[in-house]
């Protein structure tokens, strides 16, 4: 592998030899030998991890030593409440302060002669082992080591991923390349990129995996027969050793289509047996198996309706099937009517999940997670946040994200989610009055409930670096830190991403920090305007066309015409779907004086001339947005470019590559949009620049 493509595949395990030589000596001293109390599968894979990363920083492999007869200074990796005091006395917070999969990591002091030494003790193995990358990353920053004291613990129990991978090899909304767990209808043969980005997620903190699309297909919905028992189990060990817990999309007219049954009506006996058998199978075969991820009478899936059932009686059926077993039912909530008319203004696919989930609070099993998107729409570049957060108060739920940037430029476009996500998982939803962010009720901890996290949908695919545009692995790794802790700054994030995938050089921190910080922003102001989302070309949803959605069934219409645009939702004269938000969000949204500038396409049809709170007409702002937004792509080049020296060639130029396409295709966003409302408005740009 050229050294691009190593720098891209390493990603944020980038374990660079230690420049300065004190501090490379320091580490060396410190990590002479490695002790594990306890060997267990993931104990040793936490060991091989910092063996590895010692030896790659200071250039010297630390030696395995017996956790009791201590020679010489090493790292401790153990477990608390496993029976051994000396352990469970390091944690001195106390274990229960840990949670199921915390760590603490101190540096102790040698008594009576000994050796100095650093101990990461784990609540669980996979508290170790989160422990233990901890430590490494501390390395790889540079950081010093003498005096270490560490409490961490996850926000949420689950930190999911979910794989959009079909068996045939592609990707539904991958850009970046072809499937690493499918080739031809199988799974691949070798398991070592699995195995790699195993490694990848459990060091940011990911505890699940969904490892096929939720769109199930004729070949995936036999992954929970006999056929694939083996093969899953061998999988299930790969990214059991790291931690990550197997989890399928299932098919839930399975019963029919691989049963032999004539119906999937989830109040059926003969269909309640059929997937408990099934699932005493799965378990027999892969004893941790986490559960099963479905969507269900959406976009044409199958689903309970067909049986004049809802999703209750659906999601129970697999519940009950999988609870003998401590599995869970992950059950999206992206339910809507995908056969509208756009002429019925009545209709709206924003309030559909709400409509759909609100009177079924109460009702699912307790191994049951409603899994919920941030948005009411599909992860546009801009949407309020869904109101289903702060409705359902009976139900576990878990908060869904879409890393691969189906809407947000392809991973051609660079666009850092991180800071969108801060906002949906800091918004105070007011459910239990002020305080009732996102995060608390995804994780369950605000309604007290036994599960919660969160979800995303991966954006890796066989591209060398993983991810198409290497600056995307920012949006994996951010992911990863956010779901383990939503307290986490961006910028904290940004810094630790660019410092382990690129090195320490302020200079190349200072500008990369910039780009991604910014670039969220810059994408959106390029593209769809106030919060109204759409407006790019059918199916594949790169480049713009405004009125490509426009007059289609799916419900994603921005009603622009000669007057104005924008979609009334207001509760007087519109859709009513303000009403779904608790005070103060339902009075701010619905109120064209109180919304926000940047949803206020979302919820009101105004005037082109309609003054926004920055003082410009929605005319004025898109035109300048426009402009403003392809001058800003052309900076972030720019910027980049002041660093070809100072990262590895082949990665710069890949990035530079990128930045290119970025900048000219925000010229055909600017051009598209700026000349489809010029000539609808009729009115010209105050500062006469040229539309075409
Ligand atoms: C997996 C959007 C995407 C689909 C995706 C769907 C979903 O509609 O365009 O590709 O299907 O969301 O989240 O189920």
């Amino acid at each position: 592998m050229e050294t691009g493509a190593k720098m891209g595949y390493e990603a944020w395990l980038r374990y660079e030899s230690v420049e300065r030589d004190v501090l490379r000596e320091a580490y060396r001293m410190r990590c002479q030998a490695i002790a594990i109390a306890g060997q267990t599968k993931v104990l040793n894979t936490a060991a091989r991890e910092l063996a590895e990363a010692v030896e790659a920083m200071t250039g010297h492999k630390p030696g395995l030593a017996s956790s009791r007869d201590r020679q010489m200074p090493d790292v401790m990796i153990g477990v608390t409440g496993r029976g051994d005091t000396e352990i469970d006395q390091m944690v001195v917070s106390g274990a229960a302060a840990l949670g199921d999969e915390g760590y603490v990591i101190r540096t102790l002091k040698g008594e009576k002669g000994e050796p100095d030494r650093i101990a990461v003790i784990g609540a669980s193995d996979r508290g170790a082992l989160y422990g233990v990358f901890h430590l490494i990353r501390i390395m790889q920053m540079r950081e010093p080591i003498d005096e270490l004291y560490i409490a961490e613990s996850p926000a949420s129990g689950l930190r999911m991923i979910n794989q959009w991978d079909n068996m045939d090899g592609s990707i539904e909304r991958g850009y970046a390349g072809k499937s690493f767990f499918y080739r031809n209808n199988g799974f691949v043969e070798d398991f070592a990129r699995i195995r790699d980005y195993a490694r990848l997620l459990a060091s940011a903190g990911i505890n699940a995996i969904a490892i096929n699309n939720v769109n199930v297909h004729r070949e995936e919905t036999k992954l929970i027969t006999a056929e694939y028992e083996q093969t899953l189990s061998k999988m299930a060990d790969v990214l059991g050793a790291y931690g990550i817990k197997l989890f399928l999309s299932i098919n839930f007219a399975s019963p029919i289509a691989i049963g032999g049954l004539q119906t999937a009506d989830p109040l059926d006996p003969s269909v309640k047996n059929w997937w408990a058998e099934r699932a005493a199978d799965l378990y027999r075969a892969i004893p941790d198996f986490g559960g099963f991820l479905v969507k269900a009478d959406s976009e044409f899936r199958p689903g309970p309706f067909t049986y004049g059932r809802d999703h209750a009686d659906g999601a129970n059926l697999l519940a009950e099937a999988l609870a003998p077993h401590g599995g869970l039912v992950i059950w999206r909530c992206f339910v809507y009517n995908c056969l509208q008319d756009w002429r019925d203004r009545s209709t709206d696919r924003a309030k559909a999940a709400y409509d759909h989930f609100m009177p079924l609070d109460g009702r699912f099993a307790d191994n049951v997670i409603l899994q919920i998107k941030n948005g009411p729409m599909d992860f546009q570049v801009r949407e309020p946040v869904s109101p289903l957060f702060g409705g359902l108060s009976r139900t576990n739920q878990m908060l869904e994200l879409q890393i691969t940037q189906e809407y947000t430029g392809q991973q051609k476009h660079v666009c850092y989610l991180v800071p969108l996500w801060k906002e949906v998982l800091g918004f105070d939803t007011h459910a239990h009055g002020e305080g009732s962010t996102v995060d608390k009720i995804a994780s369950g901890a605000l309604q007290g409930r036994p599960y919660g996290g969160l979800a995303a949908v991966s954006n890796i695919g066989d591209d060398a670096c993983w991810t198409g545009h290497p600056l995307a692995q920012a949006n994996l790794y951010g992911y990863g830190r956010l779901a383990w802790n939503p307290a986490l700054s961006a910028e904290r994030i940004t810094s630790e991403w660019i410092r382990l995938s690129l090195g320490c050089d302020p200079a190349v921190e200072e500008v990369v920090s910039d780009i991604l910080l910014k670039s969220w922003r810059i994408y959106e102001s390029y593209t769809s305007p106030l919060g109204v989302g759409w407006m790019v070309n059918p199916n594949h949803h790169y480049g713009p066309n405004v009125d490509g959605y426009e007059y289609s069934k799916w419900g994603t219409y921005h009603f622009a015409d000669c007057q104005g645009i924008g979609v009334d939702r207001t509760i007087e004269t519109g859709t009513g779907y303000a009403a779904q938000y608790h005070s103060p969000w339902r009075e701010t949204y619905n109120s064209l004086e109180l919304c926000p500038d940047e949803l206020l396409l979302f919820f009101h049809h105004v005037p082109y001339t309609h003054v926004l709170k920055s003082g410009k007409t929605v005319i004025q702002h898109i035109y300048d947005t426009h402009f403003d937004g392809v001058e800003e792509a052309a900076a972030l080049l720019e910027s980049w470019q002041t660093l070809r020296g100072r990262i590895d060639e082949a990665y710069y130029e890949l990035v530079a590559f990128r930045l290119t396409e970025q900048s000219q295709h925000a010229k055909e966003w600017r051009d598209v949009i700026n000349t489809y409302f010029y000539r609808k408005s009729g009115i010209a740009d105050r500062q006469g620049r040229l539309i075409y």
